[in-house]
């Protein structure tokens, strides 16, 4: 076994297990009465930036579920402001920057303060002493792509056409701006490290809004760097892929460990395309919470089937989960995944 008996730390190493581990993309977030009760009380910067209540927004889902691994509570937009812009979460809408980035000065601009993740760091510290040492905890950030994504655009969006109208108009300013956020991901991932998170996963979100094509030449390259350095570390790294998960030769370019799969797609199919060289998470439709238990489960078994027997399957959702979904629905989850997975390790 690696360190302290992690199961999800193995199974992401393809090491052999007992049963499938869990955890849940977006856990610590607004579908918990005990969440909302905090962030009613505290702005979400606030809850991001203040060691002791990034804590113990963390630990929520830990605490009222059996979950093999914690994800830090934290944003991906941490990295454009750690790089001079600020955004604001605006009820109904999301994260809104104050200014977006429309010509290459703006670009230019960008200055990366290392010492905007001080407070985030000691969080990590604090999470990692209060964690059952059997748990793992995860760090992540977004990849350069999803990230720009947002700061070009200035706030969500349902095609991000400002960004892929920058990659194709003026490559020099889109690779400056990823350049800056591949290095000020990297230093960030670095110290998440020291600071004691087990593993870290690269959101790629916005996946879904890049052409295979272009992938290759204006998203990959910034990932492999990411990824090779976490790979460096010796600790697991995750590439949710989100949108490309139908390309399994094409994330795979990405030398993540694991791959996080999203919901579109059946894993056997991954599994078989990627010939077990890396370890699959998911991916269960978010939409399926939201349904009773019986179909919570039937759904449940067809993915744990679909992976089949062996290691390296962590079971997670293929994307996260949505604020309307029942605590109780998640608890059946977890169960049903316990008592169902052990068969494909006999
Ligand atoms: O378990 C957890 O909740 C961990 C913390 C976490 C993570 C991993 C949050 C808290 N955000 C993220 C990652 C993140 N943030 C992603 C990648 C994962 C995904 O695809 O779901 C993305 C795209 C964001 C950007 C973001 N931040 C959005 C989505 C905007 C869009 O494109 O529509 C939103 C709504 C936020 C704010 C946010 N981040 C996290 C929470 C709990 C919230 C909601 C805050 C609130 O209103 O209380």
């Amino acid at each position: 076994m690696h360190k302290d008996n992690q199961i999800f730390i193995e199974a992401c190493f393809m090491k052999p297990v007992k049963r499938t581990p869990i955890w849940i993309m977006r856990q610590a977030g607004r579908y918990l009465p005990e969440y909302r009760n905090i962030r009613s009380k505290n702005s979400f910067h606030e809850m991001m930036h203040t060691p002791d209540l990034m804590a113990e927004v963390t630990l929520l889902p830990m605490n009222r579920f059996d979950l093999d691994a914690s994800i830090m509570f934290s944003d991906i937009l941490v990295i454009p402001e750690s790089l001079g812009m600020k955004f604001e979460l605006v009820s109904k809408v999301g994260p809104v920057f104050k200014t977006s980035i429309s010509s290459s000065g703006d670009i230019e601009k960008l200055n990366f303060n290392h010492s905007y993740f001080k407070n985030i760091y000691s969080g990590i510290k604090i999470i990692r002493n209060s964690l059952d040492k059997t748990k793992s905890l995860i760090g992540f950030a977004g990849t350069p792509w999803t990230t720009a994504c947002y700061m070009v655009e200035g706030k969500p969006s349902k095609d991000y056409m400002k960004i892929r109208s920058l990659m194709y108009n003026d490559y020099e300013s889109f690779d400056l701006l990823m350049r800056k956020i591949t290095d000020a991901t990297i230093s960030y991932i670095r110290e998440q490290i020291n600071s004691g998170v087990d593993a870290v996963q690269i959101f790629d979100s916005n996946g879904v809004y890049i052409s295979k094509k272009n992938f290759i030449k204006y998203s990959l390259p910034y990932i492999k760097e990411i990824i090779n350095f976490i790979n460096s570390q010796n600790i697991p790294s995750i590439y949710y892929a989100k949108g490309l998960c139908d390309s399994p030769d094409l994330i795979m370019q990405t030398n993540s460990k694991v791959l996080g799969i999203d919901w579109s797609v059946e894993l056997s199919k991954v599994k078989s395309a990627t010939e077990g060289m890396v370890a699959l998470q998911g991916n269960l439709d978010p939409a399926i919470l939201l349904c009773p238990n019986n179909v919570i489960k039937s759904q449940t078994e067809k993915v744990l089937q679909s992976f089949g027997k062996g290691s390296g399957h962590i079971f997670n959702l293929g994307h996260g989960i949505t604020p309307n979904v029942r605590p109780e629905s998640v608890e059946y989850l977890i169960q049903q995944v316990r008592e169902m997975s052990s068969k494909n390790y006999e």
